[in-house]
């Protein structure tokens, strides 16, 4: 009377068993079998979703993949009374040279207030954080090659809000660039730094 019951659910568990382990492989080969591809997205949203400190998932970006922190002090001060103050703001890159051709960059805003990236040359003997600032409190954006200021997206947009990324690739010749966000108040109150594309 016992037996058959008992034999039924072993038969039942090795069924579950060899189930688990057959899944188990074919996840393995979909997952694991891509050279690189699946390793380098994962890293690399690690880097927009954690290590950042943001919530966005950052996808696979192509070339060299410049990190950039925008930040600022909080506290609630309005945009204006801060550019008087001055080094209340920052914009940060983790490297500060890379090859020439395709460059990505991530931009990740662990600040309290939207900020955005935007990618300007630097003419020979100019130095970052010396463009004049207009009336607007903004620079002038002649000449620049693109920008990241949409939240959790490529390109141009409203502005990266607070605990999100923006991202944006480009196609960089040899030189100096300075990014710089261009919020109003921003740029004077130091959210600028210097790349070099060799
Ligand atoms: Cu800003």
């Amino acid at each position: 009377m016992t037996r058959p019951v008992r034999r039924g659910w072993l038969v039942g568990a090795l069924v579950l068993t060899v189930g688990l382990l057959v899944g188990s492989v074919a996840w393995v080969a979909a997952n694991g079998g891509r050279p690189g591809d699946g390793v380098a997205a994962t890293s690399v949203s690690r880097a927009g979703g954690h290590l950042r400190g943001t919530s966005s998932e950052v996808p696979d970006l192509p070339g060299a993949v410049v990190h950039v922190t925008l930040s600022d002090m909080g506290g609630g001060m309005m945009g204006g009374r801060r550019a008087a103050m001055g080094g209340a703001m920052w914009l940060r890159t983790d490297t500060s040279a890379v090859p020439a051709g395709t460059v990505s960059f991530v931009a990740a805003n662990l600040g309290t207030e939207d900020h955005e990236l935007v990618v300007l040359p630097l003419a020979p003997g100019q130095d970052a954080g010396a463009r004049a600032v207009q009336a607007d409190g903004t620079v002038d954006e002649t000449g620049s090659l693109g920008e990241a200021s949409r939240s959790d997206g490529a390109g141009a947009g409203d502005g990266i809000e607070p605990g999100t990324s923006g991202w944006v690739t480009l196609n960089l010749a040899p030189g100096r660039y300075e990014v710089v966000c261009n919020v109003a108040g921003h740029y004077a109150a130091g959210m600028y730094a210097e790349v070099t594309v060799a």
